[in-house]
């Protein structure tokens, strides 16, 4: 293992001259005074008190988990410096300091977290929702409308899978490439100055070893974006040394290759001198330099547009990792001792009583002060997180006691009732499993004490369904489900084109109506996609509304994510429905849960587009719905079934500030269809399926490529006197809203669920859908069906697909054998 190395001194950038009389401390290049030194120096501490003193709250029982940022507070005290209104930060689970400084959160809503208060008041970033340290400001009102960003410190909502920052870091730094260069973007004025506001990252050192931060840098450096990013280097992730993280042990090493040439400006246009990152690393416990090196590289940043990475080395990590484990297990004793030696509070200190900043005496008193600060803090943020539980508990007490005074199972109700008192951190869950067991007791007893208790439960229960499940979806005035139908219109005039020419009448009147909207993805520039959706759009609006991108779909969904948190409209494409699985975990951790886990407080009203089905090949034509569905809850999951439907989709999502996916049907571009005069205006409602075909007989339901395939069996069935209902899902989320579905099948009573997808995956969802939420089942004659594809991936050539696929005749068939069960003399089994 590398040794540690020993070294005593701060660099020689620390202070070059202490000038009493104008009370400055002066550096190489920058100027504090005794009282922001002293300041910072107290808010270190108080963060460390935080960290010591929320870890015996989780050892004591009050909290489930706690992670902490004991180690890395000085260069966070740096960087705060740095941070201007109107910047943001996407970051991760260390960063309280920065967070404390900037007032992006307090200390009582770091306890309030950590406690799990499930209160929006009381922890603004989560509401209860997520672990501690999980931090995200609020950049929405209450009514889902966005705040002016430009008068907050803006922080993006934290997730937990380790750097899962890094994509969206991507998209938060390229906005304000695009507030800069986009003339058209200049009045949002509540979004950016001018494209002045950096995004600062931050990442720890293990988690340099994950593809999503290697993929991140990468697109920043390519679209020149400015991003900040800080790696907390110390040395460790949970117990595994930098030695088996990553080549050479060592980041700055490995990131030289990103380096700008000397000399190079981003505005320099010879090739490869126009990209690059200016580099830095940085002590962590060396409090001068680390000011320094923040304020000067924030400026470039800000000034420049070039990407700066900040490898802050040295840092330790004084309580271990979380409170999950103790790092004494795997940390040598010298490392521990150098780890005390090098704390950075305790080099902070040292320098601030040898440059004559403060004395031992007035460190003492301050820091004596502030445990006692923190130590009431936390315990108000305890007495607000349960007291209103607390009330709750006594009010059920009281209910209890009165329903035991005339009750057979009065001692049983009292003993109940004492139980649920004695517990010493009650919870809301304490409450309700108290409630359950006394309404048990003696359950003949209908006295108006228990109905009381039963209308509590209720009440209550509402209140928590909606306190812990409110959100997933875009509750707001701006929802997709509030955007009016508007059909589309024909007239003699409406041409007949190619699929694709439907798409692109419908990207240029979104790009000309609305100057937020921007599209971007693998060959979506120059040549406006593979399949010609944006075919000329680039050349109409410029290489920044209709961009190409590097293939890296899982930074294409981060560049979404961004510029959609600072207000933008960004269309993401994901060249084929089979690649959307490089991107599937950031969809999933980040983007579906973005408006839930803030409940309310952020959104990224993201519109990615891909297109998929019905083509050959094991990559090429898959249809993997069940995993979207069940891994992007928190977003619209459309499958129209052709171009004009699709176009009627972005319509309403592009009036609407919702995340999205959007299947279209990948053999559609060629087919003929009809251009409306309304093309820009009109909308697709979500969660409405469409009747393509009445029929009396069998309800088949399907979507996307499908639904032509359907259609054509039909026309066998018809033949053989089957009338088939078929309907077109179209949105798999929302489904089927207003029961159209359930209302076929109590006319049909027979019904089966088509489509590509595994056995028992998005079939399996309908069914379960229908029968069970739409209360089907009342009306089946004949058992339900489902015919998916098979198990394995589709085959490469026709043959293989038709073993792989539902076809015409394996769809007639299926019908037909449940028309013969039901009737067999009127349809003889003719193939079987
Ligand atoms: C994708 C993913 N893998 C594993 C984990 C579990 N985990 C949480 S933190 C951590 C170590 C991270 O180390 P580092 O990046 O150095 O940050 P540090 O905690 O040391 O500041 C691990 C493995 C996780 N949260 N997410
Ligand atoms: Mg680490």
């Amino acid at each position: 293992m590398k040794k540690v190395k020993r070294q005593n001194h701060n660099s020689k950038t620390t202070i070059l001259k202490t000038d009493k009389k104008k009370q400055q401390i002066r550096f190489a290049s920058i100027k504090l005074t005794p009282e922001e030194i002293i300041k910072d120096y107290r808010l270190a501490f108080q963060s460390r008190q935080v960290s010591l003193i929320g870890r015996k709250e989780v050892m004591a029982g009050k909290a489930k988990f706690g992670i902490f940022g004991d180690g890395k507070e000085i260069p966070q005290l740096a960087l705060a410096k740095a941070f201007r209104q109107g910047d943001f930060r996407s970051g991760y689970y260390r960063d309280q300091t920065l967070i404390f400084s900037l007032g992006m959160h307090t200390m009582q809503e770091y306890f309030a977290q950590l406690y799990a208060h499930a209160d929006v008041e009381a922890d603004p970033a989560s509401a209860g929702r997520a672990m501690n340290a999980h931090f995200g400001t609020r950049s929405l009102n209450p009514d889902g409308s966005w705040k002016n960003l430009m008068e907050m410190y803006n922080c993006s909502a934290d997730v937990s899978p380790t750097g899962s920052q890094m994509p969206r870091l991507v998209g938060l730094g390229y906005a304000s490439r695009l507030y800069r260069e986009l003339k058209e973007l200049q009045h949002l004025k509540q979004f950016s100055n001018n494209g002045n506001e950096i995004a600062f990252g931050t990442i720890g050192n293990a988690t340099c070893a994950e593809g999503m931060l290697w993929e991140s840098i990468n697109a920043i450096g390519v679209l020149k974006a400015p991003v900040l990013l800080s790696i907390w280097d110390d040395d460790y992730g949970i117990s595994v040394h930098n030695e088996h993280q990553m080549t050479k042990a060592n980041m700055s090493e490995l990131l030289k290759g990103f380096q700008r040439k000397k000399g190079a400006s981003a505005s320099s246009t010879t090739g490869s001198a126009r990209n690059g990152f200016d580099l830095y690393t940085v002590k962590g416990w060396d409090y001068p330099s680390l000011a320094e090196t923040y304020l000067t590289a924030a400026e470039v940043v800000r000034r420049e547009h070039v990407p700066a990475i900040v490898h802050v080395v040295e840092i330790n990590q004084p309580q271990g990792h979380s409170t999950s484990g103790s790092h004494e297990r795997y940390k040598s004793k010298e490392r521990l001792q150098w780890e005390e030696e090098f704390d950075g509070i305790r080099k902070m200190r040292e320098w601030m009583i040898a440059s004559g900043v403060a004395t031992t005496e007035e460190l003492n008193r301050f820091e004596e002060e502030d445990v006692k600060l923190v130590v009431s803090i936390r315990d108000q943020a305890w007495q607000a997180y349960q007291s209103p539980i607390r009330a709750e508990r006594l009010e059920v007490a009281k209910m209890i006691d009165e329903i035991a005074q005339s009750s057979a199972s009065q001692a049983e109700l009292q003993r109940l009732k004492n139980s649920l008192l004695a517990i010493p951190n009650p919870l809301r869950r304490d409450i309700m499993v108290t409630i359950r067991e006394a309404l048990m007791t003696s359950p003949d007893e209908n006295t108006s004490g228990k109905q009381n208790l039963v209308a509590w439960k209720q009440k209550h229960d509402a209140f928590n369904v909606e306190r812990y499940g409110s959100h997933l979806y875009n509750e707001a005035a701006d929802s997709a489900l509030q955007i009016a139908e508007i059909k589309p219109l024909y007239s003699e005039k409406s041409p007949t084109v190619n699929g694709f020419e439907v798409l692109n009448a419908c990207f240029d009147a979104a790009l000309a109506n609305d100057p937020r909207v921007i599209a971007f993805g693998e060959d979506v520039g120059k040549l406006g996609d593979v399949n010609q959706g944006f075919k000329g759009l680039q050349e109409k609006y410029g290489e920044l509304r209709v961009s190409d991108t590097g293939i890296r779909e899982c930074t294409i969904i981060g560049q979404a994510i961004g510029t959609a948190m600072r207000g933008l409209r960004p269309i993401a494409e994901v060249q084929y429905l089979d690649y959307i699985l490089y991107a599937l975990q950031i969809l999933s951790d980040d983007l579906a849960t973005v408006q839930w886990r803030t409940r309310g407080g952020q959104k990224a009203p993201v519109i990615v587009r891909t297109r998929g089905h019905r083509l050959e090949g094991i990559w090429h034509a898959g249809s993997p719905m069940a995993g979207l569905i069940h891994l992007l809850r928190g977003m619209h999951l459309l499958v129209p079934r052709n171009m004009t439907q699709a176009a009627g989709f972005y319509n309403t999502l592009l009036r609407a500030e919702d995340p999205a996916l959007v299947v279209e049907v990948l053999n559609g571009y060629r087919l003929k269809e009809r251009v409306p005069d309304n093309i820009g205006e009109f909308t697709v409602p979500l969660g409405l399926p469409e009747i393509l075909r009445a029929g009396k007989d069998v309800t088949i339901v399907t979507y996307g490529a499908c639904c032509r395939i359907v259609m054509e069996a039909a026309e066998l069935m018809r033949k053989t006197n089957i009338d088939a209902e078929i309907i077109d899902v179209q949105s798999l989320l929302p489904f089927d809203l207003h029961g159209v579905i359930g209302k076929s099948l109590k006319k049909t009573n027979r019904i089966i669920f088509v489509d590509e997808d595994v056995p028992g995956g998005t079939t399996a969802y309908m069914m379960q859908e229908v029968l069970e939420n739409q209360n089907g089942y009342r009306w089946l004659d004949s058992a339900p069906r489902t015919l998916p594809g098979k198990a394995h991936r589709p085959v490469y050539g026709s043959d293989g697909d038709y073993w792989s696929k539902p076809n015409v005749e394996t769809i007639f068939e299926a019908v037909y054998e449940m028309m013969h069960e039901a009737s067999p003399g009127k349809y003889p089994l003719f193939f079987k």
